[in-house]
């Protein structure tokens, strides 16, 4: 007797909000602080990051309604949160606690709901995402930019960026230049049409 098996190729990724994220061309934060005003609005940073903006000192809550079985730790960058509300089931609990747990990861059970706060009080770019790794390289990221302006004017004294950065007008052109070329790497942009406010200076 003859069975047949047939292998299946299953490709599973997950997402928050319908959105696989997808890591941008230009890291969201290079965006934040090269963007000008436009950092402000969450489609500059790429529909596929899922941004959200916060402006400084707003209290933000989060909701996580959990619509698949499996538990995921998620975890935030940037912030102790504080968890208000989490269940096995949806949020159907207006209770707060008087001295809510604090935390950076938190499991959200099975079918289950989380319900946290945080104040935005830490200008960066942070992002929030399952720590079951290949949850996270599979789509389950969101990213939270907070305060860009303020970040644009203090980056240059509390964030050092990689000096690898300035590659990447040079990668969004498609082109490649040999290390040494004579002329400033504005003058390479531009040759290509590169957008150069990605190359704005970052003071030492
Ligand atoms: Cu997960």
């Amino acid at each position: 007797m003859q069975k047949e098996i047939r292998l299946l190729k299953w490709v599973t990724s997950w997402m928050f909000n319908n959105v696989n994220y997808k890591p941008p061309e230009l890291p969201s934060l290079f965006t934040a602080v090269s963007a000008g005003e436009k950092a402000v609005d969450a489609g500059t940073y790429g529909e596929s990051t899922q941004t959200f903006v916060l402006e400084r000192g707003q209290v933000v809550e989060v909701i996580v309604q959990n619509n698949h079985m499996l538990n995921h730790p998620v975890h935030l960058h940037g912030h102790n949160f504080q968890i208000t509300h989490r269940s096995g089931g949806g949020i159907n609990d207006t209770h707060v606690a008087q001295n809510p747990l604090r935390r950076d990861t938190i499991v959200v059970n099975g079918l289950g709901a989380l319900k946290f706060r945080f104040r935005a009080d830490n200008p960066g770019v942070w992002i929030f995402h399952c720590h079951m790794e290949w949850h996270a390289h599979s789509g389950l990221v969101a990213t939270f930019v907070e305060a860009p302006m303020e970040l644009q004017k203090n980056h240059s004294s509390v964030i050092q960026l990689p000096t690898g950065s300035d590659r990447i007008c040079v990668d969004a052109a498609g082109q490649s230049f040999e290390v040494g070329q004579p002329s400033s790497k504005e003058e390479q942009c531009a040759s290509q049409g590169a957008d150069q406010s990605n190359l704005t200076p970052i003071a030492a």
